[in-house]
């Protein structure tokens, strides 16, 4: 089976293969001078002048800052390597999101709630444990966010927009930030869509733009939002291969001078890439699993890893340019190509290929399934004029054989919108209407980039594994109130389900998927954070349970 994981890694090279080549450049005199961001930080107003004097471009520069970010040729790095009054000089590298949208069946939902409990919420106890008293802020660092998306708390989101990036957070094109926020803290008991691991505030800090591109100054300026918002967990979706010691500065502050919990995921290649925030000890490493605790293929194993979280095939909020909407849930759709661009509402209705019309007598949008089709003499086109004549305002399209992915067609002879669903959403569909004849739903499609959907989307990978670890971490936030970044962390490693064969902490796992129950149960037999403390402060991987504890006051 094919598994495809939205993974983009643009990385560049570091400061010290940078300046290699940029020697070897001077000494071929060679007219290769890519244009390249860079990050410049001075002790005084000189700094600041030599920065403006070579920049092709200032990206950032306020007055209250020790730094410029810019963009320059290999010409001016090497310029300002050189300047004694440059404290430091480093690539702002590029980064991207690690994990995303993919398309994999899954079925979860508990139809006495009318409301999905995505699995991995079981997966790591959340529901056995509701939020606590306090109110805990979770700050993410992604894409944006739909802030319109029914299935939110709307009065518990806010954020910061970058002006000068043009970057609002109240937007998100990609919809990676919207599925991570689902994760973490989707509305729960409302009757619809899914429900996140508990009620948290959230501050959306953008780190990519409307391309999904981003840098790591992205990262680490929206970082420094989340601290100045006084935020208690940041979970950063997302990385490079490389760091700048800017930002491990950021990160290293954030941990250890205002107690803020990081998450990170681990990345998605595979294999035994180190990325970065990630593997930056002051920040918790996730990697991700399956429903059955299995790490997955992506998942990448380095001794800096720390934590599994649920990562395969998890059901978030999502965004989609096309929906089919019903009381309590929007299913992902794509318009068939060629069929006109309208919303309609109608009584939905399952339709054979070669059913005999009949006039329903009201508005109705007819469901076909692909594999019923059987017979090659039965047309898309003939199905679509039977269900015009029973009434259809519209028809829904899906391929019940289909493993994965939504059926693409074409019908340009349609008179009547035409979309077309994925397998296991279809399936969904007709189940419901087996048990409960009628429903109505309205098909809409935006046919407008600005403008999406909202809906429910499928997502894999480690980021979607660390958004489990960051919401857990708030939820014993949520009860412990007082616990420091360093207890916590200890918390979730020490109770974590371990997975490895050898049933130790190893790089393939870390601790394991983490158990906010015991964990929560383990913090409440400690009397809560007061009276203990952790004897070596954590450097990561599988150092986090160290020396264990000391107790005092006992
Ligand atoms: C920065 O300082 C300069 C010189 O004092 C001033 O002219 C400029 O308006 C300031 N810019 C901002 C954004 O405060
Ligand atoms: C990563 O794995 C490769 C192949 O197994 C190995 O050669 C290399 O030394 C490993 N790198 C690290 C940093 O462990
Ligand atoms: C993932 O692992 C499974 C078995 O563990 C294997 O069948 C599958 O081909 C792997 N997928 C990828 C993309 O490597
Ligand atoms: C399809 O139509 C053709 C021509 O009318 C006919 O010969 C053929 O038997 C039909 N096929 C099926 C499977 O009904
Ligand atoms: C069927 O749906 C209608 C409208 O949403 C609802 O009032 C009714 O209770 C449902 N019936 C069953 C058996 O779920
Ligand atoms: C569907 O909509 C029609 C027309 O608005 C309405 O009469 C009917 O009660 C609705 N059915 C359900 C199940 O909500
Ligand atoms: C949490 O982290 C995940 C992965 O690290 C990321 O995809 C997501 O955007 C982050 N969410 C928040 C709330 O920061």
């Amino acid at each position: 089976m094919a598994i495809s994981i939205f993974l983009v890694l643009l990385v560049v090279a570091d400061a010290s293969t940078l300046r290699g080549a940029i020697n070897a450049a001077r000494n071929k005199a060679t007219s290769l001078n890519p244009t390249r961001r860079y990050v410049a930080r001075y002790s005084n107003m000189m700094g600041r002048r030599s920065v403006r004097r070579c920049a092709k471009r200032i990206l950032m520069d306020a007055n209250n800052t020790d730094y410029t970010i810019f963009e320059g040729d290999r010409w001016c790095f090497s310029m300002l390597w050189n300047d004694a009054s440059i404290e430091d000089i480093e690539e702002d590298f590029a980064v991207s999101t690690l994990g995303g949208n993919e398309e994999l069946p899954s079925s979860e939902q508990d139809q006495s709630l009318k409301e999905y409990i995505p699995w991995g919420i079981k997966a790591i106890q959340a529901d056995l444990l509701s939020t606590g008293p306090h109110d805990v802020t979770v700050c993410l660092v992604d894409s944006g966010i739909a802030s319109g998306h029914p299935d939110f708390l709307f009065e518990r989101i806010s954020g910061t927009d970058r002006a000068e990036d043009g970057l609002r957070w109240d937007r998100d094109r990609g919809g990676h930030g919207t599925h991570i926020a689902g994760i973490i803290s989707a509305a729960s008991n409302n009757n619809m869509g899914v429900r996140g691991v508990g009620v948290f505030n959230l501050f959306v800090a953008r780190a990519l733009d409307d391309n999904n591109q981003g840098s790591e100054s992205f990262m680490w300026r929206a970082v420094e939002e989340c601290i100045e918002a006084g935020v208690d967990v940041i979970n950063l979706s997302l990385g490079g291969l490389s760091m700048t010691t800017k930002a491990a500065e950021v990160y290293s502050r954030a941990a250890n001078d205002y107690g803020i919990i990081l998450v990170a995921a681990a990345g998605n290649s595979g294999d035994n890439k180190t990325f970065y925030p990630a593997n930056y000890p002051p920040v918790i490493a996730v990697g991700a699993s399956d429903e059955r605790g299995e790490r997955i293929n992506s998942s990448v194993n380095t001794p800096q890893l720390e934590l599994q979280g649920p990562g395969y095939s998890v059901l978030s909020t999502g965004i989609a340019s096309s929906a089919l909407h019903t009381p309590d849930f929007s299913y992902p759709a794509k318009q068939v190509d060629g069929t006109p661009n309208e919303a309609v509402t109608g009584k939905l209705v399952y339709y054979t290929f070669d059913q005999p019309f009949e006039a329903q007598g009201e508005d109705i949008i007819c469901l076909f399934d692909t594999a019923d089709r059987g017979n090659e003499n039965l047309t898309y086109e003939g199905a679509l004029v039977h269900c015009s004549k029973g009434g259809g305002k519209g028809a829904v399209f899906f391929d019940s054989r289909r493993i994965s992915g939504i059926q693409v067609l074409e019908l340009p002879e349609s008179k009547i919108p035409v979309l077309s669903i994925r397998a296991d959403s279809g399936n969904d569909l007709r189940q419901r209407l087996e048990n409960n004849g009628s429903m109505n739903v309205t098909m809409s499609n935006t046919g407008n980039e600005d403008e999406l959907e909202f809906t429910y989307t499928w997502g894999t990978g480690s980021s979607v594994a660390a958004a489990h670890v960051a919401a857990g971490a708030a939820l014993l936030k949520s009860h412990f109130y007082s616990c420091t970044s360093h207890q916590i962390r200890y918390a979730l490693a020490y109770t974590a389900k371990r997975l490895s064969t050898s049933m130790q902490c190893d790089e393939y796992y870390g601790y394991g998927v983490i158990q906010v129950k015991d964990a929560y149960d383990w913090l409440l037999a400690q009397g809560g954070c007061d009276s203990w403390a952790i004897a070596t402060i954590s450097k990561g991987g599988c150092t986090t349970i160290g020396e264990g504890v000391i107790h005092f006051n006992r």
